[in-house]
């Protein structure tokens, strides 16, 4: 199928947005029945690395020395350190820290957002340790008094943690109440329904399945279309003081 060179995709000096149409996959090093779609990474200029995982039963991904969050999108993974055993499924995520020797294999087809980011230690505080949880266990909360934008923070807020994964909902009309701009990178994933995203000084109509990267200051805005929630996942640099 082709659709005579248009996209929606569009990668600007500050955003990229990335629509399943151009997504082309990519071994990387130790990955076994598996593909990986890079989304953001220091060749676009970003701090971190993302991408998604598709992975066959019984496949992996491969090492990492940098800290690594996974969440999973769909199917079942199970991961396995030297001392424990989890099986994570659709909504599930885990934290792992930097230099942790762990396993990750799918449970029949799996699709997972991995976020990788070199660990950035705050003088007298200790790094965190592995954990894994479940989106909807996660505590909810307003964002800017609006009952209708509801925030969940994955990781825990504290100082040890680096950077920060969020689930952000949407329901039908709601919107961002300012247009942001902030030192902050961000790595975006939309989960579930849609609406326009503002990037810079473009607006884009966007959907489940998208992909967008913001750089430090990017001007951003969201507005949720349509009649079920739009809802995304939500990375960003945090807790650290810009001149690292
Ligand atoms: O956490 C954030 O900065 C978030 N409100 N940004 C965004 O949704 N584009
Ligand atoms: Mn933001």
């Amino acid at each position: 199928m082709h659709n005579l060179g248009h996209t929606r995709s569009a990668y600007r000096s500050d955003h990229m947005l990335q629509t399943p149409d151009t997504f082309v996959r990519t071994p990387l090093p130790g990955m076994r029945g598996c593909a990986a779609i890079i989304h953001a990474s220091p060749a676009i200029g970003a701090a971190f690395t993302q991408y998604t995982a598709e992975l066959e039963h019984g496949g992996t991904l491969g090492l990492t020395s940098a800290q690594r969050f996974v969440y999973v999108l769909s199917g079942a993974a199970d991961l396995s350190t030297d001392t424990s055993f989890q099986s994570l499924t659709a909504g599930s995520y885990a934290y792992i820290p930097a230099d942790l020797p762990h396993t990750l294999t799918a449970q029949g087809i799996a699709r997972l957002a991995v976020i990788e980011k070199t660990y950035q230690q705050l003088e007298g505080v200790a790094a965190p340790s592995m954990f894994t949880g479940k989106e909807a266990d996660a505590q909810s909360s307003e964002l800017m008094g609006d009952p209708d934008l509801q925030v969940r923070g994955l990781l825990p807020d504290q100082p040890g943690f680096d950077f920060a994964v969020n689930t952000m909902t949407y329901q039908p009309g709601a919107s961002l109440s300012m247009v942001e701009i902030h030192i902050m990178e961000h790595g975006l994933l939309m989960l579930e329904g849609g609406g326009i995203y503002r990037l810079g000084d473009a607006w884009y109509p966007v959907t489940a399945g998208d992909f967008i990267w913001m750089a430090p200051f990017c001007p951003q805005w969201f507005g949720a279309l349509g009649k079920h929630p739009a809802k995304y996942l939500i990375y960003k640099d945090w807790n650290r003081h810009p001149l690292g």
